[in-house]
């Protein structure tokens, strides 16, 4: 066994790099010293990192385990069988492909391994919550396929399972797509493979951002409804920034030529061993109790913030993250004011179009929160309470004006405050001020 000096070693970077090396401690800062309510984000494990911060990185490996293009893959091809069986053990699934490079690169390869130029595509609208890579316009999705947008009801502001079921007799897509960036409710995934099934489309549900409660069993798995599920590894998950494909074994040979050599070249190896890290820490019964944390402090949040008079689009959640409709402020709120003024009380959250919104999606009338790094840093329902309060403060503080500006400065001692009781990343000793 080789000697550990070759790992991550930081003090290398700041003598070869002081700016990027000053970068990465200021984000490390950054992310110590606010409040991370991003729904896609999280604070992976210093495990993965370390498997990130590794020479895997230096490895080119084009193919798959045992039938690589390049000699020396021995170490890697260990790295990926560990990642494929554990996947296929925490998912229950035939197949699972860990190469893609990201989210939109999965769904990219989804598309190539079921779908033509120009066939009919069913998938979520990008305003009511679907995802870039599901139609929209100025993606290939959009370009290359001919996308159907279904919706939610306007009252109810759930998928409207009627509308998708018109759509899919009147259009007979090739591909259904279930699953979504903004929408804070459970997906009925037999109600999909219903309406799939009678028009002979395939099933693809796109689980990235949920993919770590299903991991987690906080809330029930696509896998054995779907022909294939696309998931990134970054978000519930909490592993490295990446990509995956799961799917029935009779897609297979499909799903993997469509990865590579069709979409992508050399994996990114490291990457790929920082899945297989995180595949085991999210098989452990402390990642379940995570997982389900993170449903309750959702929810807390969301009920929370609805105290505050901000209403929870649909009226809830049962996932990582709530959708808030900022309407009902007075004076009025944007989405976009909120995420600047929150960004001020570092508070980090984004905009997000609310259904039917009446704003264009730069301003928007709602923004997005998600419960996945505060609960990995330890938050519990009762620390969600104060978080929606301080948020329900920046977000009624105008900066422009003195008193504003006063609010947001004492939001910011109150989130260093209520950080400082659970650190992200906790000090190590010697490490900087304590
Ligand atoms: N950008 C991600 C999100 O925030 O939901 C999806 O790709």
């Amino acid at each position: 066994m080789t000697d550990k000096f070759w790992g991550p070693d930081f003090d290398e970077l700041e003598r070869t790099d002081p700016e990027i090396a000053d970068v990465v401690l200021s984000e490390l800062d950054r992310q110590r010293a606010g409040l991370q309510l991003i729904a896609s984000e999280n604070l992976t494990s210093p495990a993965v990192l370390a498997a990130l911060g590794s020479t895997l990185s230096n490895k080119y490996a084009e193919g798959y385990p045992g039938h690589r293009y390049y000699g020396g893959c021995a170490e890697v091809d260990r790295a990926e069988n560990l990642a494929v069986e554990r996947g296929k053990a925490l998912f229950g699934a035939e197949h699972v492909n860990v190469q893609s490079h990201s989210g939109a690169s999965a769904n990219l390869a989804v598309y190539a391994a079921f779908a033509q130029p120009g066939d009919p595509i069913l998938a979520m609208s990008l305003p009511h919550g679907g995802h870039l890579t599901h139609g929209a316009r100025v993606n290939f999705s959009g370009k290359w396929f001919s996308p159907i947008p279904y919706h939610v009801d306007k009252k109810t502001e759930l998928i409207d399972y009627d509308e998708v079921r018109d759509l899919a007799l009147t259009h007979r897509p090739r591909i259904i797509v279930a699953g979504a960036t903004a929408y804070p409710r459970l997906i009925d995934f037999a109600a999909f493979r219903k309406i799939a099934d009678e028009v002979d489309a395939i099933l693809w549900v796109d689980a990235a951002h949920f993919i770590g409660l299903v991991a987690g069993k906080a809330i029930p798995s696509p896998v054995p409804y779907a022909d294939v599920v696309s998931a990134t590894t970054h978000k519930v998950l909490r592993g490295p920034r990446g990509g995956m494909i799961i799917c029935r074994g009779e897609h297979a040979k499909a799903i993997d030529k469509a990865v590579f050599p069709f979409s992508q070249g050399g994996p990114l190896m490291h990457s790929v061993a920082g899945k297989a890290v995180a595949f085991k820490e999210a098989s452990t019964p402390a990642f379940q109790a995570y997982a389900s944390a993170v449903t309750a402090n959702a929810a807390a949040l969301s009920k929370a913030l609805e105290a505050e008079g901000m209403r929870a689009v649909s009226g809830g959640t049962d996932t990582h993250l709530a959708l808030i409709d900022l309407r009902g402020l007075d004076p009025a709120v944007s989405g976009a004011d909120a995420e600047r003024r929150c960004d001020l009380a570092r508070i980090t959250l984004n905009k997000n179009a609310i259904p039917y919104d009446p704003a264009p999606p730069m301003v928007a009338s709602g923004i997005r929160v998600g419960s996945a790094a505060l609960t990995t840093q330890g938050f519990d329902e009762a620390d969600m309470g104060r978080v929606a309060s301080l948020i329900a403060r920046a977000v009624s503080a105008d900066p422009s004006t003195a008193t504003g500006e006063r609010e947001l400065a004492a939001v910011v001692d109150d989130v260093t405050q209520l950080v400082a009781t659970k650190p992200a990343y906790p000090r190590m000793a010697g490490e900087g001020p304590q």
